[in-house]
């Protein structure tokens, strides 16, 4: 594996889960792999769980760990190529992404979807410029259409809480007041894909994702019927998809936000939820500190899904 940029690079997922268990069995027994190796954090965009658990996994390798917020210091950066750059950015992204190469030896990149342009945003403009121009391994701590160490954290939480081989879970679309990325929904989905779980993604109409990452999911606009018989309800909000639509917020309708109510429809399903959330809006209050609410053990996987990657990076590349 050169870069990382999707779940589906995770190859076979036995031997991927097996590799999450023995990093999280002994956390340290690699630090010899990542010594006298840079890891460079980039971020256009917030986060607490990416930041500090990706670091984590990179000094449990042995790595040095830089971190850049771009806009918080650093110059404000020109991204779109022949633009006359006459305007309030100082440097190009086709000069800062090789120089930021330089001083590292792997990267990882936050970059959110802009909502420009749907082409842009789908094509992964930003994280592939890195990919091409930085000369080092690449990955993605959640880009324009994917947010693979989120997933993978994801699906090693529902392995290790799964009561049968093949449990149904139940990805619903929530109501939330901001435009969001699909990026967090769409791979889920695309790692979701990846077995022979019963797997439905609930969403009211307009909301649908696009086709390549729903897969073979059962898709329903009816929410009630979804949640039926669930063992794990993933919830999260996204903006449209859907043509002109791209980005927008559609509605806020809170007959969606999961409840007590409808939790009593599932099989005593575990609730996961990526983080941040916003209470009372996507969940409840009594559903999100339920004992069945799995959100910290999933985000505490999170080191678990960054360090598994960037140790076979690191076993790949150097
Ligand atoms: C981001 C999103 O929905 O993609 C990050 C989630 C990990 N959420 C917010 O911006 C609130
Ligand atoms: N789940 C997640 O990626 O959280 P942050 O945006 O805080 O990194």
């Amino acid at each position: 594996m050169k870069h990382f940029t999707s779940v589906t690079q995770l190859g076979d997922l036995k031997d991927a889960f097996a590799a999450a268990k023995m990093v999280k069995e002994a956390p340290f027994a690699d630090k010899a792999l990542g010594e006298n190796k840079t890891l460079l954090l980039v971020f256009f965009n917030n986060s607490l769980r990416t930041r500090l658990s990706t670091q984590k996994a990179g000094l449990n390798l042995g790595m040095n760990v830089i971190v850049l917020d771009v806009n918080q210091g650093a110059w404000k950066l020109e991204t779109e190529r022949g633009v006359i750059m006459d305007g309030d950015k100082s440097e190009h992204l086709l000069e800062a992404i090789p120089v930021m190469g330089c001083y590292c030896d792997m990267i990882g990149v936050r970059s959110f979807a802009r909502f420009e342009n749907k082409k842009d945003d789908y094509e992964e403009v930003i994280l592939n410029q890195f990919i091409r121009y930085s000369g080092k391994p690449v990955f993605s701590m959640e880009a324009a259409t994917r947010h693979p160490l989120q997933t993978f954290a994801d699906m090693i939480t529902i392995e290790e809480y799964k009561k049968t081989a093949r449990p149904k879970v139940v990805m619903t679309w929530a109501p939330h007041p901001k435009a969001l990325p699909q990026a967090v929904p769409n791979s889920f989905a695309e790692g979701l894909n990846m077995t022979d779980y019963d797997f439905v993604i609930a969403n009211p109409e307009g909301y649908d994702l696009a086709p390549e990452f729903v897969g073979k999911a059962k898709v329903t606009h009816n929410q009630d019927e979804a949640l039926e018989g669930a063992d794990f309800v993933y919830a999260k909000n996204w903006s449209a998809y859907e043509g002109d639509n791209y980005g927008k917020v559609l509605n806020m309708d809170r007959s969606w936000t999961v409840s007590k109510e409808k939790m009593a429809l599932t099989n005593n399903a575990y609730f996961m939820h990526c983080l941040p959330v916003r209470r009372n809006m996507i969940v409840t209050d009594d559903v999100i500190e339920a004992p069945t609410s799995l959100v910290i053990p999933e985000a505490a996987n999170r080191v678990v899904s960054a360090q598994t990657v960037i140790k076979k990076l690191l076993q790949d590349n150097y």
